[in-house]
């Protein structure tokens, strides 16, 4: 079985809210995989390095400003096909569009303070566990129940 890292943040919105346990629950709720986390202030190099594909957008300097104005939670999480397991759970870019069940759906009504990011394709993922993790900070475990989240008796049949 193939497994996919991704990188999920916690944005100041969510600390602040004192969302964020609820939040992490969510995705240990759905039987993925912790391997790395830390709570950490983002510096302005590191959100401009993190959000380079959207330099030239019109709300790029309140991002930027947004996402170093207070601590964040950096998260990895691993598992069979996590990047669009997560993108799933986190739903759509702006709470007032996301659907509710969804992270953004359920406790956000802003669109521009959006309570998380999440890789959105492999290479992003790679890129961005990179620019937040020491290979250090990503330990390889395998939990006890691992078997049950993945029916692994299906993946031998196929
Ligand atoms: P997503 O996080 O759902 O992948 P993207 O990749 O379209 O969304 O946008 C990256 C981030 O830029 C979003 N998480 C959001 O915080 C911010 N952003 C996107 N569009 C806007 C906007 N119109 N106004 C403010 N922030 C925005």
């Amino acid at each position: 079985m193939s497994l996919e890292r991704t990188l999920i943040l916690l944005k100041p919105d969510a600390l602040q809210r004192r969302l964020s346990g609820r939040i992490l629950s969510r995705f240990e709720d759905k039987g993925l995989r912790i391997v790395g986390l830390k709570l950490m202030q983002i510096t302005p190099d590191l959100a401009a390095r993190h959000y380079e594909a959207h330099k030239s957008k019109p709300f790029y300097p309140g991002l930027v400003r947004f996402m170093t104005s207070s601590p964040v939670v950096a998260l990895c999480l691993e598992g069979k096909d996590v990047i669009a397991i997560v993108r799933k759970l986190v739903g759509k870019t702006f709470g007032p569009e996301a659907e509710p069940g969804t992270i953004r759906g359920d406790f956000g009504a802003s669109r521009s303070f959006n309570l998380i990011h999440a890789s959105d394709a492999p290479e992003t993922a790679k890129r961005e566990i990179e620019l937040f993790f020491r290979g250090e900070e990503l330990l390889e475990w395998k939990p006890t129940d691992f078997e049950w989240v993945y029916d692994v008796q299906d993946e031998i049949k196929k």
